[in-house]
């Protein structure tokens, strides 16, 4: 079925100029960007995206990282691609996730991770309402669809 999910490049992205590397590994997969943006997280935004951590003790340091330099903000569709993307992205930790995603190939921290992506269809829907609005999505069917599936099959989670 397809989805749609939010995927933020975060500070350490732009600053390590990783954006174009990054966004290319979501195209590659053939996942559709459908909005995309750049924009400065203010403290207000980070504790709207981040409700789930406010009281973690990592917070305070979550907070200041992620509104230090811009961000790009985009969503990404395609079928199944909350877990599609978080496949991509790999764990957490940049030091444990598995060469050959984006953390495991270009992150050795926590923290500082490069990515973003919502981690169920819950809070993609959520999370996507937080940064964009309707009218900046643009959908569109790409030219290369009947290249990429069949309409039979179901891709496995
Ligand atoms: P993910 O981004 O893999 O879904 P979450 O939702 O557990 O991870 O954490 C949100 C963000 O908080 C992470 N991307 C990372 O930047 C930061 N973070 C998570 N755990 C820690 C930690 N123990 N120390 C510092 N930062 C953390």
């Amino acid at each position: 079925m397809s989805e749609r999910t939010l995927v933020l490049l975060k500070p350490d992205c732009i600053e390590r100029r990783l954006v174009g590397r990054v966004i290319a590994r979501l195209e590659d997969k053939g996942l559709n960007i459908i909005a995309m943006k750049m924009i400065r997280v203010t403290p207000e935004l980070a504790r709207r995206h981040y409700a789930e951590h406010l009281n973690k003790p990592f917070y305070p340091g979550l907070e200041s990282f992620i509104t230090r330099s811009p961000i790009v903000a985009m969503i990404v569709e395609g079928p199944e691609a909350v877990a599609v993307v978080r496949n991509l992205v790999g764990v957490t930790n940049g030091l444990e996730a598995a060469a050959g995603t984006i953390r495991g190939d270009f992150s050795s921290s926590q923290q500082m991770n490069l990515v973003h992506a919502s981690d169920s269809p819950e809070s993609a829907l959520r999370e996507m309402d937080i940064f964009f609005s309707q009218a900046e999505l643009c959908p569109y069917a790409p030219a290369v669809k009947p290249w990429l599936g069949t309409h039979e099959e179901r891709p496995a989670r």
